[in-house]
């Protein structure tokens, strides 16, 4: 049996769409955002730093997003999301899998200056940073997208549950309207039934 621990709207959001992708059976374990839930003794017994995401199958453990992605399509995916070792795209989803925390590492940077930090210790300059950094992140995914309507010319994969996640999250605090293209893809995403069951459904 698989268990997701997960906290809504976190990167945990990745193996959760997966999940959802590859259409299997798993229990999840939904958490606050709440560092007396992620730092509680029965948590870091299972995460030693107390992060999401966190799976846990069969017994066995593992975390880290990109390793999730690789280690579910290695066991359970049909041929629909994974690259195996012997696939020609192989380096290219690997490449995106992994891309994918170049680009959420700016966006919870931003998370972090605009939500947790009080307000008279947030920093103008680090947030120009990050988002002129998320920017340009973005920026390689519109010029990549441009001949294609997925990251892979065979179409949709694991990596783009793995991007994808990350552009939701930097789309709560930039507008990436100069990267049309970038957006569109994301569109094509948010369409997606496994996208749409795994984030935090939009009060009002
Ligand atoms: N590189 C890791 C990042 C994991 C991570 O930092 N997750 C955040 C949520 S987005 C977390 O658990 N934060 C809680 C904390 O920092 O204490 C991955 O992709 O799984």
């Amino acid at each position: 049996m698989i268990t997701l621990y997960h906290v809504p709207g976190s990167r945990s959001t990745r193996s959760l769409w997966l999940l959802h992708e590859l259409g299997i059976e798993f229990e999840l374990v939904e958490m606050a955002f709440d560092l007396k839930v992620l730092r509680a003794p029965e948590y870091l017994a299972i995460h030693p730093l107390g992060r999401v995401p966190c799976l846990v199958d069969d017994g066995q453990t593992i975390f880290e997003s990109g390793a999730i992605a690789q280690y579910l399509c290695e066991k359970y995916d049909d041929g629909r999301l994974g690259r195996g070792p012997s696939h020609p795209e192989r380096y290219e989803w690997l490449q995106w899998i992994h891309y994918a925390e170049t680009v959420a590492v700016h966006g919870a940077s931003l998370v972090q200056q605009s939500v947790f930090i009080p307000e008279e210790q947030r920093s103008p300059i680090i947030q120009k940073l990050e988002s002129r950094r998320l920017e340009k992140a973005v920026e390689v995914l519109d010029n990549h997208l441009k001949d294609r309507d997925y990251l892979l010319a065979s179409g949709f994969s694991a990596a783009d549950v793995n991007v994808g996640y990350s552009i939701y999250l930097g789309d709560q605090f930039l507008s990436f309207d100069a990267f049309p293209t970038a957006m569109q893809y994301y569109d094509r995403l948010r369409e997606r039934p496994a996208f749409q069951a795994s984030v935090p459904k939009k009060e009002g």
